[in-house]
């Protein structure tokens, strides 16, 4: 009898899990080549669990960035532990991403845990090296404690996109056979109105200092695209007067900036002509009320 082999596909979900600032939404954005991931220098930018997905010939991987990990001190800080928990659960692989400049290794052991705990196939991926010589960073993997607990390490950058195709390849391997869960074209499973919002939050973070970005929140309470065109009107929630003052500015500059720039933004993300309107709204600490969590999009977003 003859034999047939139907040719099989890889697909399923990686995780990106690492310390905040590790690099893990640059890279995301790195894989799937584009800017949907929000970046800056600052932190503790991503808060939820941001699906993108890779397809290529035989393969789709579903990317899953997550926030950065860290202490529980606070509720919204649980709230983010609490999604990196869940997406390591789900995944089928996870891509764990190390800043090798790291010095809180106390958090990256508890994390490093977490992952091994996991029993998923774990690729290390040792960001940033474009700032390292190869020799520190051959010292960086000898030395280590990362050793036969992952199934591979390999020193990568987000930034330039060094041996970030070994990286795809790598992952594709780990992955389970099966059919595309997506359809080729789809770049996330997220709605775009999550993504207009991100991009507003993406401008706080980059124009405004250390505090108020991280008291704040957007939400998109219209989002009306006709085809021709899009309307969107958003609220930025901060916890206090000051910070609203903040955000608006002398003679409004700061929220027109903040508006000017995102709507640009949204506008290439869109491929359409937006229309943005956003109001600054006082909160009373939002970031502890797990009403307000919910009501902003941080929980059970998956
Ligand atoms: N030189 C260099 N910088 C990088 C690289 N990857 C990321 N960065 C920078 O590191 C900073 C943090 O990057 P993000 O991608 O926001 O980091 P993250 O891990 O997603 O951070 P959180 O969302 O806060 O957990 C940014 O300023 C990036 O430009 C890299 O390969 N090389
Ligand atoms: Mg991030």
């Amino acid at each position: 009898m003859k034999e047939t082999s139907e040719p099989t596909s890889k697909s399923g979900f990686v995780a990106i899990v690492g310390l905040p600032n590790a690099g893990k939404s640059t890279l995301v954005n790195q894989l799937t080549q584009t800017k949907l991931s929000i970046v800056s220098r600052k932190a503790q930018t991503t808060r939820n669990t941001v699906s993108i997905i890779l397809t290529r010939p035989g393969a789709q991987i579903i990317f899953q960035d997550t926030p950065g990990f860290h202490e529980a001190k606070t509720m919204i800080n649980e709230v983010f532990l609490e999604c990196i928990r869940k997406t390591i659960k789900l995944t089928d692989v996870i891509l764990y991403v190390v800043d090798p400049g790291i010095k809180k290794l106390d958090l990256l052991y508890e994390l490093e845990r977490l992952v091994v705990e996991s029993h998923k196939p774990v690729v290390l991926a040792i960001n940033k090296i474009d700032m390292l010589g190869t020799k520190m960073l051959d010292d960086i993997i000898n030395r280590s404690s990362f050793d036969a607990r992952f199934d591979s390490i390999i020193g990568i950058s987000a930034l330039t996109g060094q041996n970030c195709d070994k990286l795809i390849e790598r992952l594709i391997e780990l992955l389970p056979e099966g059919p595309y869960l997506y359809s080729e074209d789809d770049l996330s499973d997220m709605p775009e109105r999550f993504f207009a919002s991100e991009i507003v939050r993406e401008q706080i973070l980059q124009l405004l200092g250390q505090e108020v970005p991280h008291k704040t929140a957007v939400t998109i309470e219209t989002f009306k695209n006709d085809g021709v065109s899009v309307l969107i009107q958003g609220n930025i929630h901060v916890e206090r007067h000051s910070q609203k003052k903040i955000l608006i500015g002398k003679d409004g500059q700061m929220i027109k900036k903040i508006g000017t720039l995102a709507r640009q933004k949204i506008k290439e993300f869109l491929d359409l002509p937006v229309r943005l309107e956003l109001f600054v709204k006082v909160s009373p600490n939002w970031t502890k009320s797990m009403n307000k969590l919910k009501e902003f999009g941080y929980l059970d977003n998956r």
